[in-house]
C-alpha cells in the first residue's frame, strides 16, 4: 500500500510538470489503481509460454495454467515451472494484501502480488489483457489494489435451486471481476437447502415444494402446478466452499431466521408458535409463519443448525437473515409473550432483538461474527454485528455512525433481479424495479457519510434474488454486464470514468463472448 501511494504521488508530479497528457489506458476491468504505457513494444503470450512459480503459489499458477487451455486450444493446462523464463509469479509483503505490480516487457511478464490472493488477481488481470489482445500484451507496468475489502455478491438458491456445477460457473464469472464474497442464501420460506445431519427433516421435506408461483399476481393461473425442489448435501457443499477459497471467494452462508422460514416449520412443526402444519410456501413475499422466538426449542435448533453450518464455512462472518420477520404469530402465542416478561421486553421488536443478539453470542463463542440484514437494527442492535443495509443507506448511515461494520447493498442499485431497461422489452417476466448498467455506475456508497463514519463502510454487494431466475443463463443476464459496473465500485471507486468506461466496456464483451458468457445486450445497444 505504501508503495502504491509513492507511486501514485510521483505520477501526480510527474503529470504536473507534462504540458500533454495522454489518458492512456489498457481497458480493464475494474479499473487498476496505476497504469504506466509509456514503454513501447509487446510480449507474446502462446500456449507454450511457461508459468515460472514456486510451491506457495501453485494453486494460482496452475489454476491460470488451466483457465488458459479453451483460449489457446490445449490438452493440457500451460506449464509451470521452477525456473525460466515467461510469466514469473512471487509475492512481497511491502504490497497490499490483495493488490499486485505487474511488469510486461519484451522478455516476459512479472506479477508480484502483495500475498498469494494479490497474485491471483495479478493473473485475472492478465487473463483480460491475453484474451482481448489475442496473447499479445503491450509492455506495461500496472499497479493495483482494491478499494473495498468486502467486494460480494449474493445468490438466492431457496426461490429456485441453482446445481453445483451452475454455483461453479457463477463463481468463476465473479473471481474474473475481483470479487471475493458469495452470499450464499440458502434457506427461505420456499425451500430448505442445506443438508443438516441433525434434522434431516429440513431437506427430505423442506427442500421440496407442490408448486410455483410463475405469475404476478395471486390467481390460482399463474402457478405452475409442478413440484419443484432440490439441495446440497453436505460434501456438495464442502466442494463449493474448496473450490470458491481457490478462487479467493469467501462464502458467507446464509441460514435466514426467526423469519422467512416457512420451509423450516413445514418440515419441523415444533419450530412455530401454533405448531400447526404449513406448507413450503409456494408464493413470493412475506409470510406470517415465522419461527417462535419463545421456546427454548427454537434456540436449540439455531444453534445445532448453525454448529454443522459453522463446521462447513470457513467464513468468519455467519449471516442470519433477520429480515421481513412479522409479529402476528409472537402477539398471540404463550410462549413468546412468557419470555418477552421474562426478559423484561417492551415490545416483540424488542424480541426479535433478544433472539439475535443470543444467536450473535453462540457465534462469538465459536469464534464467528454475525451478519444480518438491516432489520437487526430494528430490536437494538449490539456494537459487535456487521449490518448489511438494503432497505436503503439509512440503516446503513446509521449503524455506520454507531460504529457497526457495514455492507451497503440497498434495493434501489443492487438488486440484480431487478429489470435492467425502462420499457423492459424482451426482459422476459421479472420481480419488478429497474436499475440499469449506468445507475450502478454512478453510486457513491460513501454518500452521506462523514470520514468517521466511512471507515466502517467494509463494502458493498449486488443481490440476486431468484423468484423469476429459473435458470443459468438468465441468472447470467441479470449478472453481466452489471457486475462489470459493480466491480469497479468495489475495487476502483475512485477512479470510476465516465469518458472511457463505454470503450472498456466494448473491450470486455470480447472477453465474455470469448468466456461463452451470457450477458444482456442493452448497454450496448444504448437502452436504458
Ligand atoms: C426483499 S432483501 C427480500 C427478499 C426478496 C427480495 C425481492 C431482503 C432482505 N428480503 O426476500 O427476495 O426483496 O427483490
Amino acid at each position: 500500500m505504501r508503495r502504491l501511494l509513492t507511486l501514485l504521488l510521483a505520477a501526480a508530479t510527474l503529470m504536473l510538470h507534462t504540458t500533454t497528457t495522454e489518458a492512456a489506458t489498457l481497458n480493464i476491468i475494474p479499473e487498476p489503481a496505476y497504469v504506466d504505457l509509456a514503454a513501447e513494444g509487446t510480449y507474446l503470450v502462446t500456449g507454450k509460454t511457461h508459468i515460472i512459480v514456486n510451491d506457495e503459489l501453485w494453486n494460482e499458477a496452475e489454476l491460470f495454467a488451466t483457465e488458459m487451455m479453451p483460449h489457446f486450444n490445449l490438452k493440457k493446462p500451460m506449464k509451470c515451472v521452477k525456473r525460466g523464463k515467461g510469466i514469473k509469479v512471487r509475492t512481497d509483503s511491502c504490497i497490499h494484501e490483495e493488490g499486485y505490480e505487474m511488469t510486461v516487457s519484451e522478455e516476459g511478464i512479472l506479477i508480484i502480488g502483495g500475498s498469494a490472493k494479490g497474485v491471483f488477481y495479478g493473473l485475472q488481470t492478465l487473463r483480460q489483457l491475453i484474451v482481448v489482445g489475442n496473447g499479445v500484451v503491450p509492455c506495461c507496468f500496472i499497479a493495483d489494489e482494491p478499494t473495498f475489502a468486502y467486494r460480494g455478491v449474493h445468490l438466492d438458491v431457496a426461490r429456485h435451486f441453482f446445481s453445483v456445477e451452475d454455483v461453479k460457473r457463477y463463481i468463476d464469472i465473479l473471481a474474473a471481476h475481483k470479487v471475493n464474497r458469495l452470499h450464499w442464501h440458502l434457506t427461505d420460506d420456499q425451500g430448505w437447502r442445506i443438508e443438516i445431519k441433525r434434522y434431516p427433516e429440513l431437506t427430505t421435506k423442506g427442500s421440496m415444494r407442490s408448486e410455483t408461483l410463475i405469475g404476478h399476481g395471486l390467481r390460482p393461473e399463474f402457478w405452475d402446478g409442478k413440484p419443484y425442489g432440490g439441495y446440497y448435501t453436505q460434501d456438495d457443499i464442502r466442494d463449493v466452499v474448496e473450490y470458491a477459497a481457490q478462487r479467493h471467494i469467501v462464502i458467507i452462508p446464509e441460514i435466514e431466521m426467526p423469519g422467512h422460514a416457512q420451509a423450516a416449520l413445514h418440515a419441523l412443526p415444533w419450530l412455530g408458535c401454533h405448531e400447526q402444519i404449513v406448507d413450503v410456501w409456494t408464493t413470493w413475499g412475506v409470510t406470517p409463519e415465522v419461527m417462535c422466538a419463545g421456546k427454548e426449542t427454537t434456540y436449540e435448533f439455531l444453534e445445532n443448525v448453525l454448529a454443522e453450518v459453522i463446521e462447513l464455512f470457513p467464513s468468519e462472518l455467519i449471516h442470519i437473515g433477520g429480515d421481513e420477520c412479522p409479529k402476528e404469530r409472537w402477539k398471540e402465542c404463550e410462549h413468546c409473550q412468557a419470555m418477552m416478561k421474562a426478559q423484561g421486553l417492551e415490545n416483540e421488536e424488542e424480541l426479535q432483538g433478544y433472539l439475535v443478539a443470543r444467536i450473535e453470542k453462540y457465534l462469538n463463542a465459536h469464534g464467528r461474527k454475525m451478519i444480518g440484514w438491516d432489520e437487526i437494527l430494528d430490536g437494538g442492535v449490539t456494537p459487535t454485528a456487521t449490518v448489511m443495509s438494503w432497505r436503503g443507506i439509512e440503516g446503513g448511515i446509521y449503524a455506520a455512525k454507531r460504529g457497526n461494520n457495514v455492507v451497503m447493498t440497498p434495493m434501489s442499485l443492487c438488486y440484480f433481479n431487478f429489470y435492467q431497461t425502462e420499457s423492459r422489452k424482451g426482459e422476459g417476466l421479472h420481480i419488478g424495479g429497474h436499475i440499469p448498467f449506468e445507475k450502478v455506475y454512478a453510486w457513491d456508497p460513501y454518500a452521506g457519510l462523514d470520514d468517521d463514519a466511512r471507515k466502517y463502510i467494509i463494502g458493498v454487494q449486488c443481490n440476486m434474488w431468484s423468484e423469476y431466475i429459473k435458470d443459468i443463463e438468465t441468472l447470467e443476464v441479470m449478472l453481466l454486464p452489471r457486475l462489470a459496473a459493480m466491480s469497479e465500485v468495489q475495487w476502483s471507486v475512485d477512479r470510476r470514468n465516465d469518458t472511457t468506461i463505454r470503450e472498456k466496456m466494448n473491450t470486455l464483451r470480447g472477453f465474455y463472448d470469448a468466456m461463452g458468457w451470457h450477458y444482456a445486450p442493452y448497454y450496448f445497444d444504448g437502452r436504458k
